[in-house]
């Protein structure tokens, strides 16, 4: 049997709370045996956070009036009972529509005028003007103002033929693209920008962001739409009309937003929708299926993706079956095997990415958590070493013995010096790398791009302009690169050092690499190149259209860089809470050290009670050892997600 797409989106959230809830057990337990350091504990919080809040993205893309608020409908909204999404004839969804939930924000939809397409700004930098959105609170029990509420997407104004050009929908240079004037020479125009839905649907809740975006006339989008949502996706469901097959402007809308980025096939899925309008009572079922099959394999071919990965299904007919409880028509519909397919691809590729970034943050983890216990381990057994060549001697020996650990201390505190050095070495380098990657070199390299798109003539030589900036932006990562591999060179010799001088166990974190943003910034640099390269290079005579491609890049950029910090960030904190472990760790072996020469000397027959605590101590790590392998056993394991970690998780 299928599962539908809420369900299988039910237990991948299940799975990721589970891991979240045992991530914080394992946290507390690490707490309570002392085994925390703080870039552990830092480590831990970011895996659980990303566990919790990660976001799945769908978008769906395609021609107006193929059926895409229908879907979204069907798929996710049928409970309620009724459309939700408006979805009528002819052109409908005027804006792009974001469905999210955001847990403590209002439950409302909000809207951005268009008119702030005239100022300088990236959608991301309005995402945070709160007062600019027009917000309509919702009421989400209600249906039927839910759905009366979100008409708002569908709202145009007509204005006249200036304004429509100063706000982008107009064009002299592309008159094919243009909308038809009407008797007063106005035209019509989206009212909103972007709109943005919060409301606590299940899926929602869980982390699913759906996109909806309008039917795409090639003057009206914006550039961010193509070179930064739709590439951001997780998936992207382009959807066809199975009575008209792939037209010519369903494949330049293919052309144009679907075959940018890298090895994102398997993320793209085809929809032949509307199959319900081939039913037909003259023809037998095995003629319509023969027919249906006909157009998948036709659209499989034009679009050149594999035949699975094409489904037909008539969205209408599955939200009218799921509304009707009508299990033939929603069969019929053959909507469960797209859900099916929509939920394994998106969910199962999420989950193999988490599992990814979450195994490898368990590993340093445990080898952090290793390396304080085999400390502890060995300074116990220095300790009970020391203590038993005291068995049998005298007063005088024993205070022998008490200012030579005395004195071993102060050499200890003296090489202090050499970890300041180290210190202050690696804050300087890694102010470097935010010189490097910082926003203030990221804004002039991208105004000398911008003023290089500006020039006339660059359309022949737009390719090379870009290629330019990226070489330089991906110079700043080998950059970088090489100022890690400079510091940890250094790391490597100082930690050999302070382990031959003193017995510490410590070794170097492993260098960031920086390989995979490098990979990053050749698929942002491919998707705008191929965004120009499909008959948008026109545009850049267009007043503000250069600075609106480059803002919507910059945004993207700036996420790049600061994750790329991020991780140089995280590995040089390793090493410098690895030494402040060890160092904390010593420190306290000399106290504990000295206490017990000092209570040997108080009552000479205390040192066997002395020696019988350490080898009580000594066991008492095998246990903690045992246990901090029993739970990474547990935190890696594959097994059904509803065990409860409380039993085998207990602290010790
Ligand atoms: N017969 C049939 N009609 C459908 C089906 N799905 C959608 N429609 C109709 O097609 C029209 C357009 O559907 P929408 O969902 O608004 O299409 P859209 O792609 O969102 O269009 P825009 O918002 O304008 O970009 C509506 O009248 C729907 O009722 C289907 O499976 N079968
Ligand atoms: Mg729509």
């Amino acid at each position: 049997m299928t599962r539908s797409f809420n369900q299988q989106f039910d237990q991948h959230g299940a799975w990721r709370r589970n891991f979240a809830h045992r991530l914080k057990w394992l946290a507390r337990w690490l707490n309570e045996n002392d085994l925390l350091n703080p870039a552990v504990a830092e480590r831990l919080r970011e895996l659980e956070s990303q566990m919790r809040t990660s976001k799945v993205k769908v978008a769906f893309v395609a021609e107006f009036s193929r059926g895409k608020s229908e879907l979204i409908n069907s798929i996710f909204f049928a409970a309620y009972g009724r459309r939700i999404m408006p979805a009528a004839a002819g052109r409908t969804t005027m804006c792009p529509t974001e469905l999210s939930y955001e847990a403590g924000q209002p439950v409302s939809l909000r809207l951005l005028p268009i008119e702030t397409r005239l100022q300088p700004h990236s959608l991301t930098h309005w995402r945070d003007e709160l007062s600019q959105w027009t917000e309509i609170p919702l009421d989400i029990e209600d249906a039927e103002n839910l759905s009366a509420s979100m008409n708002k997407v569908a709202e145009v104004r007509r204005v006249p033929l200036a304004e429509a050009r100063s706000l982008g929908f107009w064009s002299d240079d592309a008159p094919d693209d243009n909308p038809v004037p009407d008797a007063e020479g106005n035209v019509e125009i989206p009212r909103w920008r972007h709109a943005l839905l919060n409301m606590p649907h299940p899926l929602l809740e869980q982390g699913l962001v759906i996109l909806d975006t309008p039917g795409l006339n090639a003057i009206g989008a914006e550039p961010e739409l193509t070179v930064s949502l739709i590439p951001q996706a997780h998936a992207v469901v382009f959807i066809l009309a199975a009575d008209t097959g792939v037209t010519r402007s369903d494949l330049a809308i293919w052309r144009e937003h679907l075959i940018t980025e890298g090895d994102t096939s398997d993320t793209r899925i085809v929809v032949l929708n509307k199959i319900d309008t081939m039913w037909d009572i003259l023809s037998t079922p095995a003629q319509v299926d023969a027919q249906i099959q006909r157009q998948r394999k036709g659209a499989a071919e034009l679009l050149g993706v594999p035949l699975p990965q094409v489904l037909p299904v008539s969205a209408q007919k599955g939200l009218q079956a799921k509304i009707r409880r009508d299990v033939p028509l929603l069969k019929a519909s053959r909507l469960p095997e797209l859900e099916a397919v929509l939920g394994e691809g998106l969910l199962g590729k999420r989950e193999k990415m988490l599992r990814i970034a979450v195994d490898s943050g368990i590993d340093s983890l445990e080898a952090e958590a290793m390396r304080i216990i085999k400390v502890r381990q060995r300074d116990l057994s220095e300790q009970a070493l020391e203590l038993q060549g005291l068995r049998g001697k005298n007063v005088s020996v024993i205070r022998h013995m008490r200012s030579r650990i005395e004195q071993e201390q102060t050499e200890f505190e003296g090489s202090n010096t050499r970890i300041l050095a180290l210190r202050s070495v690696q804050g300087k380098l890694l102010r470097e790398v935010y010189a490097v990657l910082g926003s203030t070199a990221l804004k002039s390299d991208m105004a000398r791009l911008a003023a290089a798109l500006k020039r006339p003539g660059i359309k022949f030589s737009v390719r090379k302009v870009y290629g330019e900036t990226f070489d330089s932006l991906r110079h700043n990562l080998s950059e970088v690169q090489a100022t890690a591999s400079e510091i940890q060179s250094m790391l490597h010799a100082t930690f050999r050092q302070l382990n031959a001088e003193h017995g510490f166990a410590l070794q170097a974190p492993a260098e960031p690499d920086l390989a995979s943003f490098e990979q990053q910034l050749s698929q942002i640099e491919q998707s705008h190149v191929h965004y120009l390269g499909v008959g948008n290079l026109l545009k850049l005579a267009q007043p503000d259209f250069c600075d609106k491609l480059v803002r919507a890049l910059a945004s993207r950029l700036r996420v790049v860089n600061e994750a790329a910090m991020t991780e140089v960030e995280r590995w040089s904190k390793g090493a410098g809470a690895q030494l402040d472990t060890q160092l904390k760790e010593r420190r306290r072996n000399f106290t504990k050290r000295l206490e017990a020469v000092e209570r040997i000397q108080n009552a000479a027959g205390d040192l066997d009670g002395r020696l019988a605590e350490l080898a009580a101590q000594e066991s008492g790590l095998l246990e903690l050892d045992r246990r901090l392998h029993e739970f990474i056993e547990l935190l890696t394991s594959n097994e059904s997600p509803n065990v409860a970690p409380h039993n085998e998780l207990s602290a010790a």
